[in-house]
């Protein structure tokens, strides 16, 4: 019997040992888990452990993990907001065909000058441009006593760039409003201009309202509004058939009102009944200077494709309405360049800005070394 009892003594004491031993590993486990717990936890298959793990309850602090992938998630966004960036300013070099590049490292003799020429005025440089530029060049080649054609074309860079640099490109804002009035032959780009200005104007932190003086068709003043939306600038239309020059003065009222720097003013390229559309401009410019505004800048568009074309509807243009300045249009892929120095050669008056494409960042100021390196180009 006493066997018997101290073999059972023996067997409970075990039993007592064991489980005391099994406790307390537990919970020297547990107590050391809490920095594995994220990883360790679904691990532990135990219901019965699992009561135990309430001071792992770090585990929600481990949570911040999560947390940092919402912000991973969100770093793409900046990527998105800077998405504007790859619309690039256009340039002469990109845009322009590099019509004169071709007759480098010739020798310098009358061949060479024949070429030269044909190339100036296939360029449409106009024909009495050319000669007095090259008059200019030839003379100048002799006395400097030019050794190969690359130096005379030099010369004719010079030359170039003398003829075109010393004008005022400066788009004047003069009144409160300023208004410029934009005109020029149907389709010349004048629309497009105004929206590419409203959104270079309003960037620069000026408060822009635009005028839809075309009332020829109610398509033009849609066109004009969805500018104005582009670039948060004011708008003001009349109804089709509307009277323009009623609709510009309203424009310039409404700028007056609200405190608007500058008032781009569309008009059309042709009319519906017989009024002479010069007669028309005129009267749109004084009826706009009735507001409390002042015309600061006429410009007159010019579409540079339509080579000497362009040349004769300037002429029209500026014997009705005082131009202050040329902005030359789709100059982008033209072979055409050289009307530049026709326009300000013979109407001298400045070409002040350049198209060069349709997009809002394609319109460029006119610079005379950068256009005559890209026509060399
Ligand atoms: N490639 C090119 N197209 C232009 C340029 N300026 C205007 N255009 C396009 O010429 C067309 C007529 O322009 P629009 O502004 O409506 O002419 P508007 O009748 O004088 O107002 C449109 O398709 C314009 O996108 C430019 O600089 N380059
Ligand atoms: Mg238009």
């Amino acid at each position: 019997m006493n066997a018997l009892l101290l073999v059972i003594v023996i067997v409970l004491a075990l039993a007592v040992v064991g489980v005391g031993l099994f406790f307390f590993r537990r919970q020297n486990v547990a107590v050391k888990t809490p920095p594995r717990t994220a990883v360790a936890a679904p691990d532990v298959p135990s219901g019965a452990l699992v009561q135990d793990e309430p001071e792992v309850q770090p585990e929600p602090e481990v949570e911040p993990e999560p947390e940092v992938e919402p912000e991973r998630e969100a770093e793409p966004e900046p990527e998105v907001e800077s998405e504007p960036e790859p619309v690039e300013k256009a340039t002469f070099r990109d845009r322009l065909a590099g019509v004169l590049g071709g007759l480098r490292g010739r020798s310098i003799d009358e061949e060479a000058w024949e070429e030269l020429e044909e190339a100036l005025i296939l360029a449409d440089v106009g024909v009495p441009t050319t000669m007095a530029i090259l008059d200019r060049v030839r003379d100048r080649a002799k006395e400097e006593k030019a050794k190969d054609f690359d130096a005379a074309l030099m010369l004719l860079r010079d030359e170039m760039e003398l003829a075109l640099g010393g004008m005022d490109i400066t788009l004047t804002i003069e009144g409160k409003p300023a208004i410029w009035l934009f005109v020029g032959v149907n389709g010349v780009g004048k629309t497009t201009t105004i929206g590419k200005l409203a959104k270079r104007e309003t960037d620069e932190g000026r408060k822009v309202v635009l005028a839809a003086g075309d009332t020829f068709r109610a398509a033009a003043a849609e066109q004009l509004e969805t500018w104005a939306e582009r670039s948060d600038a004011g708008f003001v239309r009349g109804a089709e058939g509307a009277d323009p020059g009623s609709v510009v003065f309203d424009a310039v009222e409404h700028a007056a009102a609200v405190n608007a720097d500058l008032v781009l003013a569309d008009t059309a390229g042709r009319l519906h009944n017989k009024t002479n559309l010069m007669e028309e401009l005129r009267k749109v410019r004084r009826v706009a200077e009735k507001a409390q505004g002042k015309v600061s800048e006429v410009l007159l568009v010019i579409d540079a494709t339509t080579g000497q074309n362009g040349l004769i509807q300037a002429k029209q243009f500026t014997e009705a309405v005082e131009v202050t300045g040329i902005v030359l249009t789709k100059l982008d892929g033209s072979a055409k360049g050289g009307i530049v120095l026709a326009i300000q050669k013979e109407l001298g008056i400045p070409v002040k800005l350049v198209g060069l494409g349709e997009g809002s960042e394609d319109l460029v100021e006119f610079d005379a070394h950068e256009f005559v390196d890209a026509l060399f180009a």
